[in-house]
Parts: structure tokens; sequence; C-alpha cells
């Protein structure tokens, strides 16, 4: 048994999924994982289903047909998981792609756990957070959208599109998911603006973000342009 769920979105993850896995499941807390996969050509899936006969009660993979977005895997990883009987109480968020650090997990658990919060964000740009290995035109475009967040949104978090987290149960209960609109990096955004808005208090942890080394980025122009008018929709809206 396990009271701590990992989400893993992948699309075309073939070289780094395996390594991912055992890595989590050697760490020295018992989390469980689920991989949501969106029908990746590559044959993520078919790597994750092999590695469900080593893991057979920690690991889950929930297929989808089509590539359907990170916010929408998400969304469907937390109802996956807040039915399961584990009862789970801390739903995790992270990448296949070792950008995370899979043993930074066990603190952003005790930012919850133990350090009050309800809300976890492993966060590049609070006091001892790093970014390596990206270009000067990343980190700025990355630093620039943290700041213009913030500007908008004045939700005091240092790094608001950050895609590691830990999400409490209670969070999620909260969070009514079909009022949440955006898939990329705006849903990390508006999740984190909704549980504010509800009351819930939010930790930073200082995490080492590296830029990943195998694989294909799926970063679009499309999902800079959803953060960017998101942003200020969700202002809008809480205005109304
Ligand atoms: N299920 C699913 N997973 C996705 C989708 N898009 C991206 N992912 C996964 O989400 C995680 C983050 O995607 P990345 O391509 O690393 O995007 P990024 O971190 O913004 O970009 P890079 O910094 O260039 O790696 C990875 O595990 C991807 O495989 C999608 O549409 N569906
Ligand atoms: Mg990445």
């Amino acid at each position: 048994m396990s009271d701590s769920l990992v989400i893993i979105p992948t699309y075309n993850e073939k070289e780094n999924i395996e390594k991912m896995i055992d890595t989590v499941f050697h760490l020295s807390y018992p989390f469980h994982l689920l991989i949501v996969d969106d029908g990746s050509p590559d044959g993520t899936a078919n790597i994750v289903r092999e590695l469900q006969q080593k893991y057979p009660d920690q690991l889950h993979l929930l297929e989808r047909s089509g590539k359907l977005g990170l916010g929408t895997a998400y969304l469907d990883g937390f109802r996956w998981g807040l039915k399961r009987p584990e009862n789970y109480e801390y739903f995790f968020e992270m990448d296949a792609d070792f950008s995370h650090t899979p043993a930074d997990l066990i603190r952003l658990r005790e930012a919850c756990h133990t350090g009050g919060g309800d809300v976890a964000v492993g966060s590049r740009y609070t006091r001892g957070g790093r970014v390596e290995n990206w270009p000067w035109d990343r980190i700025a475009l990355s630093y620039g959208a943290s700041l213009y967040v913030r500007a908008v949104t004045w939700m005091p978090v240092k790094d608001p599109t950050a895609g590691f987290m830990c999400y409490t149960r209670r969070v999620l209960e909260a969070i009514d998911f079909s009022s949440i609109q955006f898939i990329g990096y705006a849903f990390q955004i508006e999740m984190k603006y909704t549980a504010r808005q509800l009351g819930f208090r939010i930790v930073e942890v200082p995490i080492t973000f590296t830029d990943r080394v195998l694989g294909a980025s799926k970063m679009q122009g499309a999902i800079i342009k959803e953060a960017v008018l998101g942003v200020l929709a969700l202002r809008f809206r809480s205005k109304k």
C-alpha cells in the first residue's frame, strides 16, 4: 500500500520510460505510479505493460486514443487515482524526461505531509532553485512567463508554470475539473490559481530542473499562446 500516486503523462518517451519507472521504484519511499500514455507511436505503452509484470501492484497504465494534451492527461489521471481503493492522499505531477529529479518527490511530499502545504510546487525560481542546461532564450522565456503571470494574477508563487507538483486529496476533491480549460503551461497556472482561489496553501520547494537529454520536446507555439492569453482570461474570469 502507498498513500502517494505519481502521475506521468507520456508521448513518445521510449528512451526514458523504463529508466524512469525503475528509478521511482527504487526511491526510499514506496510511491505508486500511473503512466498516462496518449497512444505514443513509438510504443511507450508496450514498455510500460511489460514492466507491469515486474511491478504488478505499484505500476498502472491509462491509455488514451491519441495526443489529447498534458492538461487532460493529468485530469484523467487524477480522476482515476481518486477512485482507487488505495485512497491515495498525495498526487504528484512529474515529466518522463528526467527534467524533474525523482528523488525530489520525497521533498515535495514532506512539504505537504509535515510542512503544512495543501499544494507543493517544485520550484525553479524560489531561493535555492536552479535551471541547468537550458539555452538562455528558453530560460528568459520561462522566467519572463513567471513574472508575467505574477504581474497579471498576483499569485504569490515564484514558479507558476511549474509541472513538478504535489496535490493533496482535499485540493483535488475541491476543484471542479470540468471548469479547468487549458492544456499546456496554462493548465499548470490554472490549477495553482484555482487552488489558491479556493483558499489552499501553496508552498514552494526549491529544485534543480535539467533539460531533457533523451527524446524530443513537445513544446509548441500554440502552448505558449494559450498561456499568454489564458492568464488574462483567468484574471478576467475571477473578476466576474
Ligand atoms: N499523455 C500525454 N503526455 C504528453 C503530451 N504532451 C507532452 N506529454 C508528456 O508531458 C511531459 C512534458 O513534456 P515535454 O515534451 O518534456 O515538454 P516540456 O517539458 O514542456 O518541454 P522540454 O523542456 O522541451 O522537454 C513529458 O513526459 C511528455 O511525454 C500529451 O499530449 N499527452
Ligand atoms: Mg520536458
